[in-house]
């Protein structure tokens, strides 16, 4: 009996560490984004290896009009109401809060993004700051989309307000 579990154990080990290790040639990534508390904000979130960087598109509903901090988040727990369970903005080179192309800024910071008059907001950028594998990966923790605008500037939150939706960024299957 116990040597049976000599050889199922380390199989364990060896299984768990696939599943955990984030992502390793991960090219794919999605974020189905829900609303906090209180709020109706909803959408997807969708990460692709591209040539220069990280392309994300968004197609985000029920905002107000006009533009919202758009952030990675350090931890993909939004097990909370107001969503402060995600952390900080992703930082892994422990820089100061900018816009998305300042050569000073979060690795998480993705500047804003834009609500029309119904509130949807549709986009794509190219990201240099995030990747979807190694240190500056962003899978497994969160995007958030905050009630204000990203000022890109003021350290370390952009005074972006509160944070009304969150998405836990998972692995997508490559096509
Ligand atoms: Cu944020």
């Amino acid at each position: 009996m116990k040597r049976a579990w000599l050889g199922v154990v380390p199989a364990l080990v060896i299984a768990v560490g696939f599943a955990v290790a984030p992502g390793k040639n991960c090219t794919k990534a999605v974020a189905v984004v829900h609303p906090a508390k209180g709020q109706a904000v909803s959408g997807v979130v969708k990460f692709e290896k591209s040539d220069g960087g990280t392309k994300v598109s968004w197609d985000l509903a029920g905002l107000t009009p006009g533009k919202h901090g758009f952030h990675i988040h350090e931890f993909g727990d939004c097990n909370c109401d107001d969503l402060k369970c995600t952390g900080g903005h992703f930082n892994p080179d422990g820089k100061k809060h900018g816009g998305p192309t300042a050569p000073e800024r979060h690795a998480g910071d993705l500047g804003n993004i834009e609500a029309d008059a119904k509130g949807m907001s549709k986009g794509e950028m190219v990201d240099k700051g995030i990747t979807l594998s190694g240190d500056h990966s962003v899978v497994g923790r969160a995007v958030i989309v905050h009630a204000k605008e990203d000022d890109l500037t003021t350290d370390p939150t952009g005074n972006a307000g509160d944070r009304i939706a969150s998405g836990v960024i998972g692995i997508a299957k490559e096509e």
